[in-house]
């Protein structure tokens, strides 16, 4: 039994500002090489770690041309939604959304709490479970999210679309240490994502966790010119797991496809937005209350929307305040 798995493909028709090249062709003729080992190792399953689309309801030409190529797929495609393709981080909107809609039309398959996949193949039983995205992840007790107990298989796989990290991430975004899951988790692979650049395998005490970082390039950073979009094949065929990664053919080196002039000019705009925010704040507290009331009164917004759009931050507020 072998499974192959992905993360981070973010599916898009236009160019990202970051990239000079035709981004759409590049990721369609990775996502070909992915569908061609896929069905060369014969695996069980392809696996996506989620962030399958760049948006929750992407171009239709875009969705077809992709499609296209994943239907040459004979194994099962498995995703865990991730944050983008959902709308507010809510995995409840997936109904609603492109990647909802390929399930419905038996393109793909969802990994969502509700669901452990069983697969059998001889004396063997591989249990595969997912976590999509949500807002409270890596806000709330991780083992919610990133924990999952073995229940009649040999082998169990846990994908999570949340930011799960070797050591401390001091971007100010939440984030959770391998080291608060390991010990709790009983699945033998954790196979992680959302973070785009990815993080040397971690082994603890028979359990692998493992990012191999996202398919698409996205950041301009210096770490995304450098590294090579890549994807894991788990092997459970021989006496012991294996796993090995496979660096895609068709990717091109990142000086080739990044814009590397965009990262000096990201950090530029951000040191502004810094000054600008410093400044806001100097003249006393913000309230959002207020600042919504300004936005709607300056650009002529409807009452109703108003109503609502204060109804919605009211709620965000005390969300934010239960998971403090
Ligand atoms: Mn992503």
């Amino acid at each position: 039994m072998k499974f192959l798995y992905l993360t981070d493909t973010h599916i898009r028709g236009r160019r990202p500002w970051t990239r000079k090249d035709n981004f759409a062709a590049t990721l369609a003729s990775k996502l070909q090489e992915v569908v061609e080992l896929a069905n060369d190792y014969g695996v069980t399953a392809v696996l996506h770690g989620g962030d399958f689309f760049d948006l929750p309801a992407p171009a239709l030409p875009t969705v077809g041309q992709f499609a296209a190529i994943l239907r040459q797929l004979r194994a099962p495609l498995y995703v865990v939604p991730g944050n983008h393709d959902i709308y507010g981080y809510d995995p409840a909107s997936l109904e609603h959304t492109m990647l909802g809609f390929l399930a419905r039309l038996g393109l793909l398959h969802l990994l969502v709490p509700e669901v452990k996949r069983y697969f059998r193949r001889r004396n063997l039983t591989v249990q595969v479970t997912g976590q999509p995205f949500h807002y409270a992840i890596d806000c709330r007790d991780p083992q919610k999210d990133y924990c999952v107990a073995k229940t009649g298989c040999d082998l169990a796989i846990h994908l999570v679309h949340g930011m799960l990290v070797p050591k401390p991430f001091y971007s100010g975004a939440p984030y959770t240490l391998i080291e608060q899951v390991a010990p709790y988790t009983q699945a033998d692979y954790t196979l992680a994502s959302h973070a785009h650049f990815g993080f040397p395998e971690v082994f603890y005490q028979g359990k692998w966790f493992i990012n191999p970082g996202s398919l698409a390039r996205l950041s301009a950073h210096p770490k995304d010119i450098e590294r090579f979009p890549q994807v894991v094949l788990l092997d459970f065929s021989g006496p012991v797991p294996r796993h090995s990664y496979i660096r895609l053919q068709s990717a091109r080196p990142g000086h080739e496809v990044i814009d590397t002039g965009a990262f000096e000019a990201n950090l530029r705009r951000q040191a502004r937005l810094r000054e600008h925010l410093t400044r806001i704040h100097q003249e006393g507290p913000v309230s959002l209350q207020d600042l919504l009331d300004a936005l709607g009164a300056k650009k002529k917004v409807p009452g109703y929307v108003q109503t609502e759009a204060r109804k919605r931050l009211r709620k965000a507020v005390r969300l934010e305040k239960r998971l403090r």
